[in-house]
């Protein structure tokens, strides 16, 4: 199994979790963000991830993936019970949140070094890209970090904050996929410096690494 991914990307997160979740091994294949050729080979747009289960079943959304992984391996089981419409919840709980990104771009550049460091060309597609879809630069998005979390995000993290300070995991004491998507999702969050990250996030984040043995952050 081959998984192409950005190492910063929190949808390819989501699989990387749920696949250390799984215990399965697999190559760790992360691209420059301005490869295009590499997905157009695999017969995908420039879309990460991608993963390849290697025996002729691409694919190239994280839900899809998180579920055939689960196919393949139920144990142990990831899918349980009820978790279907919670695992859609969580899917678009941050990531759907108005200037989620906007917030984050500009620290995801700084913080994942090893991908930006490693690929200088995908560090400045990354860049322009990123700052003509946003309509403001790095500069100022940085600059109003605090802002925009406190006015545009913090208050769609208050349904987040009530489950995850109440219960272990979203669906209570057991953990399951939905955990692998949205600690994934906000991981990012902890990048932003100065701006009051909620404990209860934070350690709800740091629960689901611990229970897939895998760290998000460099
Ligand atoms: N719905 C997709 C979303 C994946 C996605 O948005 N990936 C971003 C990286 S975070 C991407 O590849 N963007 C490429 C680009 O904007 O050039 C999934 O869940 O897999």
């Amino acid at each position: 199994m081959i998984l192409y991914h950005y190492p910063h990307c929190p949808f390819c997160q989501r699989v990387r979790l749920f696949l250390a979740f799984k215990g399965i091994a697999y190559k760790s294949v992360p691209l420059s963000y301005d490869d295009e050729e590499t997905p157009k080979k695999l017969g995908f747009p420039k879309m990460l991830p991608i993963m390849d289960f290697g025996d002729g079943k691409i694919m190239n959304e994280s839900l899809d993936i998180l579920r055939e992984i689960e196919q393949r391996q139920p144990f142990p089981i990831g899918f349980i019970g009820p978790v279907e419409g919670k695992l859609q919840w969580a899917s678009m709980a941050a990531v759907n949140i108005p200037d989620y990104f906007s917030l984050l771009l500009p620290w995801y550049l700084y913080h994942y070094q090893s991908e930006f460091k490693k690929f200088p060309k995908g560090a400045d597609y990354f860049k322009t890209s990123k700052e003509r879809s946003k309509g403001r630069s790095f500069t100022q998005l940085k600059a109003q970090r605090v802002e925009i979390f406190n006015t545009a995000v913090l208050p769609h993290l208050e349904p987040i904050i009530d489950l995850v300070e109440d219960a272990y995991f979203i669906m209570g004491p057991t953990f399951s996929v939905a955990d692998c998507v949205l600690a994934a999702d906000l991981s990012g969050l902890r990048i932003v410096p100065d701006i009051a990250l909620p404990v209860e996030i934070k350690h709800y984040i740091e629960r689901v690494e611990q229970h897939c043995r895998l760290r998000l952050l460099e």
